[in-house]
Parts: structure tokens; C-alpha cells; sequence
């Protein structure tokens, strides 16, 4: 079977990528991803514009459902980030960018436009784990903003990770946005902000920063990214590729973002609970899917959801 796919001209091997800080803030971790079989792209943990420990530990929690993180965005600075997507040659990357204020965000993306780096680089506007700095892509006013200032200078190729949206009107409004801005793709979701879990037997809460509220994410959101992928899909230029993230522990999850509009899918949870090595059951798992159907290639069925 055919499993290769198109982001902003690029072509990469296998739709499957990682989520945007899962094993990808160090060097180690990022070597590891270069090794890794069946993960076609890799993507870099949020950069900014300064280095970063961020929030106090414990910060991650692993729940039978999924999980809890509020790890506010830990990095080792731009820098860093864009040196490594300069030197990677193993597979296509994705250079993700955050910042704590739209200056910020101008100030690393000017370094990326005046860099060599030619691949792809993705703005993160929906981190929801930095105390006090809201989660741009709620914000329809400042988003636009922000990307008009982006595209006053920047000509590579540039997309966005947004949070989940709950509401048909904010998926026409966030749409209404976008497309008109020249953005490679839109990678969605990100974890589902400000979850709480509750350890009832210590009747105490589990993560420490923020009170321990924190972005869920994990098998208990997959219809929710199912419905941003789609409701994007239906609303988006045909211009913009979509980037399906959240949920995925099966191929058969895989086989349902793409069904939704997805043209590549990432994963995130799944791989603290199971390891790089679930790139190969996933892609496995997804050709047995596709072979029982009679599909050829991703293609065949991507975008084809059936209504009832
Ligand atoms: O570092 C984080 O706390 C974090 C980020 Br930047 C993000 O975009 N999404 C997330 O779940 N955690």
C-alpha cells in the first residue's frame, strides 16, 4: 500500500508524525525520532524565545483514559530548535514556534524567515499551560491580528496548531480567520484545556501547577479532535491541509482522522504509554484496515465520512 502524503509541497512517507512535545525537546529525543520507523515527519516541542524549565513537577499524569499534562512549555529556546531542523536530513520537519506575547512570536518567527531553514515551521497559538497567558486561537480578534502581522514579513511555509473548539459557530468563525491568511495547514487539537482529575482515595488533585487543572489528552478526546478535523475540513480552503492530532491508540483511530479530512496524524499520548515503537503497530494496523477494504492508498478514502 501506498501511504504517502502532501503537507506544504513536502512529501512525506507515512502519514504519521508525533504530537508537538512528546520525546522531542532534547537532542537524545530528537535523535531518537530521526531512528524511529514509521513516524514520516518530526516535530519539535514549542520553541520560544528564551529557554524555559517550565512548571513545577509533577506535571504529567498517566490515567487509564488517557492524560493529564501542564508542563508549560518547557524548551531549550529557538535556537536550538532551529539549528536542529537545519541540520536533520533523516526526514521532513516541523519547526514549532509558541511565545508568551505576540512580540515574542514576531521576534523568533523574523530569525526563522531570515534562517536557511526552508521546511515547515507551525504556530503554536493554543498552549493551554502558561499561568495567566490564555490560549491565543480563542481569541478571533487577536488570532487575526497576530497572523497579520506574521505575513507582513513571513513567506516560508507556516501553519498552525489550534485547541479544540465545542461550538459549530466557533469552527465557522476560526475558519472565517484563517482562510485569509496563506497558512500551509492547521494542525488539530491540541490537549483539551484545563481538565481536572480528582485522586479520590487521597482526595487530592494529581498534577501540581495551576491548582492541578491541565490539558487532557489521550483516548478520552478522540471524538473531540474527530470533530475539529472534520468541522475544519468542511470549512477550510482546499489550500489548507489538516494535521489530525488527539486521541489516536489504534490504527483504526489513524484510519478515522484521515476518513475525517486529515492528510497526516499524530500521536501523543499513546507514545509515553507504549513507546516509539507504536509507529509500527499503528502503520500495521492501518494497512490491514486499508487492505481488508480494498484501499490503495490514502487518498482512496481521505475525507469520504459518511452521513447518515
Ligand atoms: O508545554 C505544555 O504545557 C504544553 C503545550 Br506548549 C501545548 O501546546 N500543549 C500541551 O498540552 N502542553
Amino acid at each position: 500500500k501506498n501511504l504517502t502524503t502532501q503537507l506544504a509541497q513536502v512529501t512525506f512517507d507515512g502519514p504519521l508524525l508525533n504530537a508537538s512535545g512528546i520525546h522531542c525537546q532534547t537532542k537524545e529525543e530528537l535523535a531518537d525520532l530521526a531512528a524511529t520507523s514509521n513516524l514520516a515527519g518530526i516535530v519539535t516541542k514549542s520553541a520560544t524565545l528564551l529557554p524555559r524549565t517550565g512548571n513545577e513537577s509533577p506535571r504529567y499524569y498517566d490515567l487509564a483514559y488517557g492524560s493529564i499534562n501542564s508542563m508549560g512549555l518547557p524548551n531549550l529556546g529557538y535556537p536550538f530548535y532551529l539549528d536542529y531542523v537545519q541540520q536533520e536530513t533523516a526526514k521532513p520537519t516541523i519547526l514549532s514556534v509558541a511565545g508568551l506575547s505576540a512580540e515574542d512570536v514576531l521576534e523568533v518567527l523574523m530569525d526563522v524567515q531570515d534562517s536557511d531553514y526552508q521546511g515547515i515551521t507551525e504556530l503554536n497559538l493554543s498552549c493551554p499551560n502558561v499561568p495567566g497567558k490564555p490560549q491565543t486561537a480563542y481569541d478571533f480578534v487577536a488570532t487575526r491580528k497576530l497572523l497579520e502581522r506574521v505575513f507582513a514579513f513571513f513567506t516560508k511555509p507556516i501553519g498552525v496548531k489550534l485547541p479544540p473548539y465545542f461550538d459549530l459557530v466557533h469552527f465557522d468563525q476560526i475558519a472565517a480567520v484563517l482562510n485569509d491568511f496563506p497558512i500551509t495547514h492547521v494542525n488539530t487539537v491540541n490537549s483539551v484545556g484545563n481538565g481536572l482529575v480528582v485522586d479520590v482515595e487521597k482526595e487530592q488533585v494529581v498534577t501540581k501547577p495551576k491548582g492541578g487543572f491541565g490539558g487532557l489528552g489521550g483516548a478520552m478526546i478522540l471524538p473531540t479532535a474527530l470533530a475539529n478535523v472534520r468541522a475544519l475540513r468542511q470549512r477550510l480552503n482546499e489550500s489548507i491541509a489538516i494535521i489530525g492530532t488527539g486521541g489516536v491508540t489504534s490504527g483504526a483511530d489513524v484510519f478515522a482522522h484521515i476518513l475525517c479530512g486529515a492528510d497526516m496524524v499524530s500521536v501523543g499520548t499513546q507514545v509515553i504509554k507504549e513507546g516509539l515503537g507504536v509507529y509500527d503497530r499503528l502503520t500495521e494496523e492501518l494497512q490491514a484496515i486499508m487492505a481488508e477494504k480494498g484501499y490503495e492508498s490514502l487518498s482512496d478514502f481521505r475525507g469520504q465520512l459518511r452521513e447518515l
